[in-house]
């Protein structure tokens, strides 16, 4: 009886498991006839109604069924999952050709750029490049520049002060004069970098950029400044910009003038960029004044300089025609990704 029974359930155990259709019908099929309340051990609770002497074979031939089953369980279940896998790795095809994700190129942020742009134009005229320290001695920043105490420049408005006898540069010039001291001339150099005025408002910030020139040489004339100033802007505009210089006052030159272009925006027809002038303020220049090449230790009767000063970010929104000089400290990715 028993033994019957065991026959009819390995048989349609096997079968079952054999042409289990996919993993999920598979597991079922073990379930039912392998599984610890599967048919296989219920068969075995059976075995009280076999004489004593029968139950220990019986026994074995169920052990041998039931691992022969799960042998053939295991291939089975191989077996499908290989299908499966085929199956999906066919509907889900990769596509190798298709481009990857996006990578964003970072670009370089219009400061730097412009400071680049001018530095590559008068490298042509034989300038090279000098840097010096942020926080500055009183004497670099003010006194050597023949700025007195009392000058309005001084004023605790204009300037970062730190420990007593120092401020954070208000000028890159005090680069000029460590360089004036330090090296042999003549010499052509700029100073490109971060400067520092106590003041903030819509079109002013406490840090902002510049870049200074110097010439010293045996005869310098303002005639020689002009020249320089003529190649500078009409190939960092364009070379239809016309220029006009104003006479000014700084206490480091003498003369000193201002240097307007006329709008590059409007050609000179008037728009919000010149505030309907036509014309806008680039920088300032003039010959070196003798006190400040005396305090620098050079004799102003053996050797003369001239000087020029813009301010990177008025260049850059003049050039590029950026409508607020805040988008230059803003960071923001969708107005400096333009600048690739
Ligand atoms: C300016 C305008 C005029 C200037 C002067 C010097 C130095 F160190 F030679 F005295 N460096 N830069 C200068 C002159 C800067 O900026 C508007």
């Amino acid at each position: 009886m028993l033994e019957q029974k065991l026959k009819l359930i390995y048989d349609s155990a096997q079968k079952q498991i054999s042409e289990a259709s996919s993993s999920k019908n598979l597991y079922e099929a073990k379930v039912k006839y392998l599984g610890k309340s599967g048919e296989l051990s219920l068969l075995m609770k059976e075995m009280g109604s076999l004489p004593k002497e029968e139950r220990p074979e019986f026994g074995k031939v169920v052990n041998k069924f039931k691992k022969e089953l799960e042998a053939l369980y295991s291939r089975t279940e191989q077996s499908l999952k290989d299908q499966e896998l085929a199956k999906q790795l066919e509907q889900e095809s990769l596509d190798l050709t298709l481009p990857g994700p996006e990578i964003a190129n970072g670009s370089v942020h219009p400061t730097p750029l412009v400071i680049d742009e001018i530095v590559d134009i008068l490298a042509r005229l034989g300038y090279s490049v000098r840097t010096g320290p942020l926080i500055e001695k009183d004497w670099y920043n003010f006194e050597a520049l023949n700025i007195p105490p009392d000058h309005p420049a001084r004023d605790e408005q204009d300037t970062f002060y730190m420990k007593p006898g120092y401020v954070l540069r208000t000028q890159t010039s005090p680069v000029q004069i460590r360089t004036l001291e330090k090296e042999k001339l003549p010499l052509r150099i700029l100073s490109p970098g971060s400067v520092f005025r106590c003041d903030s408002d819509i079109s002013h910030s406490p840090n902002f950029h510049q870049i200074e020139g110097l010439l010293v040489e045996k005869k310098v004339s303002m005639a020689d400044l002009k020249g320089t100033i003529y190649f500078f802007v009409k190939e960092f505009f364009d070379k239809s910009v016309k220029i006009r210089f104003r006479p000014s006052f700084f206490p480091f030159t003498e003369p000193s003038a201002e240097v307007d272009c006329s709008c590059p925006i409007c050609k000179g027809k008037g728009c919000r960029m010149c505030k309907n002038t036509g014309w806008v303020e680039i920088g300032g220049c003039g010959l070196v004044n003798p006190k400040v090449l005396k305090a620098a230790g050079i004799d102003p009767n053996e050797w003369q300089g001239f000087a020029f000063g813009f301010g990177i970010e008025r260049m850059a929104i003049i050039k590029y025609g950026i409508s607020d000089i805040r988008l230059l400290s803003d960071n923001s990715s969708f107005f400096l990704k333009q600048f690739t």
